[in-house]
């Protein structure tokens, strides 16, 4: 598949040029091999919050974010912006004012349900991993396009998009060997001026992503089963 050479830009009104799609037939052993084997290897995902410093290659996430951009989105809008934080200052200011948000979180804030809920899970106001984890990437869902001229155009799903889009990043992340959280602090709008985003976007998770550390532990989960999330009709 030759990449594609073609600039986006937003397409408003004149319909799409339809083009062949026929991608070749998976045979169905193939299918049913590949798909045994990828509920197998996304079985083995878990969410991690201890991350050993090593780095990871700079190229991985770059492919995991394109992979992700290649998510279905509401009007093929694609509304979402992946920014990759690097710089170690800002790290720390989004460290600190995500900690002073949760802090006021755990401490009342969330409600006794909430608190309740999340007490298994062991999770609390300290984020080590938002400046420990060698690289940390912020989401960011554009409620509308912004033009240069200052034009405005409505989004459609973007919550919906952007979940998708996320879904796809962490299921790359994990299929090319890294570990990723999805942490969501709230609220977030301290996103937006820490990283100098535009009007339109609006934080919608910080995903921290790395190796896990030489003591990493995880909660003993049970996923539901099959069975438990799935019913026909
Ligand atoms: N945002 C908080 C609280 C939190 C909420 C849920 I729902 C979680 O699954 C985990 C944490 C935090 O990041 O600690």
């Amino acid at each position: 598949m030759s990449p594609e050479t073609r600039q986006w830009t937003p397409a408003h009104g004149a319909p799409y040029r339809p083009v062949a799609y026929r991608p070749a037939r998976m045979p169905s052993a193939q299918s049913l091999a590949r798909a045994a084997e990828l509920r197998a290897r996304m079985d083995e995902r878990r969410t991690v919050r201890h991350f050993s410093p090593d780095p990871v290659p700079e190229q991985v996430i770059r492919d995991a974010i394109a992979c992700a951009a290649t998510a279905p989105s509401g009007a093929h809008q694609q509304p979402w912006t992946f920014v990759l934080v690097k710089d170690p200052a800002v790290r720390e200011q989004i460290r600190a004012a995500a900690e002073q948000e949760e802090q006021l979180s755990y401490d009342g804030r969330l409600g006794d349900e909430w608190l309740a809920a999340l007490r298994p899970l062991g999770t609390d106001a300290v984020k080590t991993h938002l400046t420990d984890a060698p690289a940390l990437l912020v989401v960011f869902q554009q409620r509308y396009w912004l033009g240069p001229d200052g034009v405005k155009r409505k989004h459609y799903y973007v919550d919906e998009s952007v979940g998708i889009a996320v879904g796809m990043l962490l299921t790359a992340l994990h299929l090319s060997g890294l570990a990723a959280l999805v942490h969501t602090p709230s609220p977030m709008r301290f996103l937006s001026h820490v990283l100098h985003r535009p009007e339109n976007e609006k934080a919608f998770a910080v995903v921290p992503v790395g190796y896990p550390s030489d003591d990493c532990e995880v909660p003993d989960l049970i996923r539901k089963s099959l069975d438990q999330v799935m019913t026909e009709v």
